[in-house]
């Protein structure tokens, strides 16, 4: 039967209390719990042109994005969400991009709704499939469960989606560590191009 004193073992009155975000369009979450900050030099390995981020480490070490974050437990049951900011800008032709990760619970999803700017949700498999999605505001993307995913900013202006995920998903980067992804999105002529990427080292299995 029903108890109406408990709601999944928690007693009524240490239920979380329900928050209001709010959020804006071109900056994301504004008064974020947390910020996360990933700059040029947080990105080693990440790029085609090592020398070319090695510069700009040297050269005042560019923030490259930045994740907005409201804490919500880790735990099943409870939603994450966060807005990412990707900085426009390029490592010699390959545009500024976040590191890209898996989840560590493989079977869970993500959304990305995007509110600013443009660019790409560039989404793979442990076999090398790759996906891609251009996200301009307005845009949702789905991101199924077991499809590893980065975000890249093609565009001239800050690139800024929000996030939805379950919150006990993790983030595995290792895989994308040691193997990259398949492709690299690249400026050409003004336009952005996906590339096979050299690099890239298939995962076991
Ligand atoms: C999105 C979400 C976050 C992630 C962030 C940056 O906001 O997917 O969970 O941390 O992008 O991406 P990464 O962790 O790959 O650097
Ligand atoms: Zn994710």
């Amino acid at each position: 039967m029903f108890d109406l004193e408990s709601c999944g073992g928690q007693k009524m009155e240490n239920l979380m209390q329900p928050i209001r975000t709010p959020v804006d369009f071109k900056k994301g979450i504004v008064a974020p719990d947390r910020v996360i900050e990933r700059k040029a030099g947080d990105m080693e390995g990440m790029y085609q042109d090592e020398l070319t981020l090695k510069k700009l480490v040297s050269q005042g070490n560019p923030l490259m994005y930045q994740v907005r974050q409201v804490d919500i437990p880790e735990e099943m049951g409870h939603i994450a969400y966060s807005t990412t900011i990707i900085s426009p800008g390029k490592v010699g032709n390959e545009y500024f991009m976040t590191k890209g990760h898996s989840h560590a619970k493989e079977n869970t999803a993500e959304i990305y709704f995007c509110l600013a700017g443009e660019g790409y949700l560039l989404m793979q498999t442990r076999k090398g499939i790759v996906s891609t999605t251009h996200m301009k505001p307005g845009i949702l993307g789905y991101i199924p469960p077991y499809w590893a995913h980065r975000t890249i900013n093609s565009g001239n202006k800050e690139f800024v989606f929000l996030t939805l995920f379950p919150a006990d998903a993790g983030h595995n980067y290792e895989v994308i560590q040691r193997c990259g992804f398949a492709k690299v999105m690249l400026e050409e002529g003004g336009r952005a191009v996906l590339r096979d990427n050299p690099k890239y080292v298939p995962p076991d299995g």
